[in-house]
């Protein structure tokens, strides 16, 4: 583990396609409503126009003030400025993307077993994402659900570690995520989805968050 971020309880995800809005455009959105770290998540453009989408959002991010993670492209999060990368397991190992942007970087790790979690907290990142905790319809390759029960261990096993949940969370169940233990919710759908209601939805989010 690397050092210790202030994770709020929602992390909202771009989605282009399920927004309907650039990510530029999200982050603004997303900021304006209250939002303080998003992560901009591209998995269909050309990495030339990936590269273009992000420059844009990362000056929107910097204007609003707030941390802004690009997903999997390590590259891009370099040659824009961004605050950090989401890498997958698939990615550039954290001690590889941690060589190449630095100890002030943000660097999160998604996981999906309570033996990838465990190996994640030896790694050089900020946090760790473990999912999908619920069953969801936005990442088709999506490992098996891993559930509340196997966050809550995940929450014994490593009480120190900044937990990051996702997939399929929503105002309705984020609650019960906080309450197995995790810091933080990664919200895709339940965010962005629909890009008009973006501030209703992390009004929501927010909301039913901080009730727990
Ligand atoms: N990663 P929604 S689940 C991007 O388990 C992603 O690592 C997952 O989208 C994982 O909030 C997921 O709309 C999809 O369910 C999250």
């Amino acid at each position: 583990m690397h050092s210790r971020l202030e994770l709020p309880r929602v992390y909202p995800v771009t989605d282009r396609r399920l927004s309907g809005l650039s990510h530029a455009e999200q982050v603004r959105r997303l900021a304006a409503a209250g939002a303080t770290l998003i992560q901009l998540r591209e998995k269909h453009l050309p990495a030339g126009e990936f590269y273009k989408e992000a420059v844009k959002a990362v000056a929107a991010a910097r204007k609003a003030g707030v941390i802004l993670l690009i997903n999997d492209r390590v590259d891009i999060a370099n040659m824009t400025g961004a605050d950090g990368v989401h890498l997958g397991q698939d990615d550039l190992p954290p001690d590889a993307a941690r060589e190449l942007l630095g100890r002030d970087a943000i660097i999160g790790l998604s996981t999906h077993s309570i033996t990838e979690a465990t190996a994640a907290a030896r790694e050089p990142v900020d946090y760790i994402a473990f999912g999908p905790i619920f069953p969801t319809d936005t990442k088709p390759d999506t490992e098996p659900v891993v559930g509340l029960g196997q966050l809550a261990e995940i929450r014994n096993a490593l009480p120190n570690v900044p937990l990051v949940a996702i997939g399929g969370i929503n105002a309705a169940n984020i609650a019960t995520v906080i309450e197995a233990g995790a810091d933080t919710a990664a919200v895709i759908s339940s965010a962005v989805a629909g890009g008009e209601n973006i501030a209703k939805n992390l009004a929501l989010l927010n909301t039913a968050a901080n009730r727990s």
